[in-house]
């Protein structure tokens, strides 16, 4: 899943998608690298990011969704709120990606569930401008797990079919770093939600402070993250991530192309598993 945030203050692409003709002209070029479908957003979720009017969001994202559904890409609307998902679908978006998996506007989950369409159900405990504030966990596995659990419950209670669900850990989004990396180690846990998996690592704070510069200890700039992403998103699909969210497409869609070529040829390794010693 290809980024495209056409938002002034995104934490890492702020402001170089503003302009509608050249937003477009950058969802295909994901496309063209191996996206296989593009999320648009108009609100940036950055820690500490205030709310959009509703109206700026719609005449940010509306044109670029219309001119990329156009052109045959599959786009998905990146919103919390339900006005703007619902005109984003009739401009020809086909997936609705909701940072607050339902909980920040109560029409959301009665707009998906009359369209049908995937939703993306991320794991969020409250809006940016207190996100840092509100993570603190037991366990990190089994308490965000078992959030998201009660958030699929809430939707389908709204009339959303357990079938249209996608769910999505939150990397960043009320954890700590220590919290994400724990995250990403046990992926696995997530398939006994039964619902296909989606990651957003691309570009995020932990790991930047992974790669801090050692003098310094400065963490490395967000668009200097992109190799490290494509580690994630290696590590996501071999544990069986439905999708991994990221800006720099070439590289993440190869990396998950040749783990699934591995995965493929699995058989034969197999065949000499009694081979193997140990
Ligand atoms: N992260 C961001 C925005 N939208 N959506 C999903 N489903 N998962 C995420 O992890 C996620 C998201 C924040 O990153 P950005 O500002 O670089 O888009």
């Amino acid at each position: 899943m290809g980024i495209l945030n056409v938002t002034p203050d995104s934490f890492s692409d702020g402001g170089s998608w503003l302009d509608p003709g050249r937003a477009v002209a950058h969802g295909l070029a994901l496309a063209a690298q191996g996206a296989d479908m593009v999320d648009v957003g108009g609100e940036s979720t950055r820690p500490g990011a205030r709310r959009v009017p509703v109206q700026e969001e719609l005449a940010r994202v509306l044109p670029v969704v219309r001119g990329l559904a156009r052109e045959g890409v599959l786009v998905s609307i990146d919103t919390m709120r339900a006005e703007v998902a619902e005109a984003a679908l009739d401009a020809g978006a086909r997936i609705v990606n909701d940072v607050s998996g339902g909980r920040a506007d109560d029409r959301m989950a009665k707009t998906v569930a009359r369209s049908g369409l995937p939703f993306v159900v991320m794991h969020w405990r409250g809006q940016s401008r207190a996100m840092d504030a509100l993570a603190g966990y037991r366990d990190v596995v089994a308490d965000v797990t078992a959030e998201v659990e009660r958030q699929l419950d809430a939707v389908v209670s709204a009339g959303v079919d357990p079938a249209q669900v996608i769910v999505d850990p939150g990397l960043g989004f009320a954890k700590s770093r220590d919290d994400d990396w724990a995250l990403l180690a046990a992926l696995d846990a997530w398939h006994a939600l039964g619902r296909p998996l989606l990651v957003g690592p691309s570009r995020k704070r932990f790991l930047g402070e992974l790669l801090a510069d050692p003098a310094t200890g400065e963490p490395r700039p967000a668009r200097e993250r992109d190799d490290a992403t494509t580690a994630t998103a290696v590590l996501a699909a071999a544990r069986g991530a439905w999708a991994v969210r990221v800006h720099e497409v070439r590289s993440a869609a190869d990396a998950v192309r040749v783990e699934a070529a591995v995965r493929a040829h699995r058989p034969v390794a197999d065949r000499w598993a009694p081979y193997r010693g140990g």
